[in-house]
């Protein structure tokens, strides 16, 4: 009864322990702001929604399975969520929507840090009860180890204040997207505050957190009072025109190492904490595709939303060969991972994956 069960502080010490989503049931959501407004005004997902054809499903869980076992193979434990109907409605006293979206990336959903795993507030109004499908396994967590915290962020109403509405206009294009991201004018407001934890990276004692669609500045600050050991700091990356989650734009391959995705450079005035460091912040290569697959919401900068499981080694999709070759350039063991068919459920192989445990405890790499 007395083991460590819960503990994960950075993004690349050695992995032991993750849960892996699932494709089952999954939906593609009714209209409403904050998806439509991540939604490419050119997409094949403009105007329909309902249950996702079932052959896709049944693909995209092969390859989630697959994924699994071969983490599994390493030695590293997997769980998978146990998914709610996300058929079903979601209604609060606040707002109705038709569908749920589902359960396959975790890591939008829960932010591990160190012995804690804290539920994100989301901002979507189709993910509000996404937390269900996870809470079996915390549960269990919580069961076993008698340090972790199990911990959830105040639900949010997502009344319609919530969004700005010149975002929700029929066609507002790339040029002005890019504007108002430079401005930092996003379609959330600070009504209240919002986070998903896929918009924060663990660099030990600092957790760098995208201000963008998904995260708003209270949301932010939220995050530095609820963690008062760490610092917490505000990014965003101006030339991204749908900038939601910021694991397809910065990666932190080890210490003293990060990605950063070409189109979306982080701005010199907010380098400073990594320069000062030594910390490298090289481009990532391009991607494969031009291109994402049917019905998926996600940039082709998924390429480079890799799992790293450890300094020296990094779970890379099969079909990005460029970021294969760069990461082995950089000295990484590249592990090859057939997931392209899954990324519209929701994201890579970052996103498809929530931390447990990894080796290691909270380190200052930014003294
Ligand atoms: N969930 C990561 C998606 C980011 C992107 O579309 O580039």
């Amino acid at each position: 009864m007395n083991k460590t069960v819960v503990n994960s502080w950075n993004e690349w010490d050695p992995l032991r322990h993750v849960i892996v989503g699932r494709a089952d049931n999954c939906h593609i959501p009714p209209e409403e702001p904050a998806l439509d407004a991540k939604v490419p005004e050119d997409s094949d997902m403009r105007g329909q929604w309902g249950k996702r054809p079932q052959e896709t499903i049944d693909r995209a869980n092969e390859l989630l399975d697959t994924f699994a076992a071969q983490l599994q193979a390493r030695g590293i434990r997997v769980d998978r969520p146990v998914p709610i109907d996300h058929s079903q409605p979601v209604t609060t006293p606040d707002f109705h929507t038709g569908s749920q979206f589902g359960c396959m990336p975790p890591r939008d959903v829960l932010l591990t840090v160190g012995p804690e795993i804290l539920e994100a507030t989301m901002s979507y109004r189709c993910r509000w009860f996404e937390y269900l499908n996870y809470r079996p396994l915390l549960q269990r967590y919580w069961e076993e180890d008698p340090n972790f915290r199990h911990e959830a962020a105040p639900k949010p109403r997502l009344t319609d204040a919530d969004y700005h509405p010149d975002y929700l206009s029929e066609k507002i294009g790339v040029e002005k997207r890019l504007k108002w991201a430079e401005e930092k004018h996003f379609v959330t407001t600070e009504e209240e505050p919002l986070f998903d934890a896929a918009d924060v990276l663990r660099f030990g004692r600092d957790l760098v957190v995208q201000h963008g669609f998904t995260t708003n500045l209270k949301g932010i600050e939220w995050l530095r009072r609820h963690f008062p050991d760490h610092r917490v700091h505000a990014v965003n990356f101006p030339g991204d025109p749908y900038p939601i989650h910021i694991d397809a734009t910065f990666t932190p391959l080890r210490p003293g190492l990060i990605l950063n995705n070409p189109q979306r450079r982080l701005p010199k005035d907010q380098r400073g904490m990594f320069e000062k460091n030594g910390w490298e912040i090289v481009d990532a290569a391009q991607p494969a595709h031009n291109a994402p697959p049917p019905l998926c919401y996600s940039s082709v900068w998924l390429s480079m939303n890799v799992l790293v499981l450890d300094p020296k080694t990094v779970c890379v999709e099969k079909s990005e060969v460029y970021q294969a070759e760069q990461m082995d350039k950089l000295g990484m063991e590249v592990v090859e991972v057939e997931l392209r068919d899954a990324y519209a459920f929701g994201g890579g192989l970052h996103c498809c994956t929530a931390d447990v445990y990894r080796e290691g405890g909270c380190e200052d790499y930014f003294p």
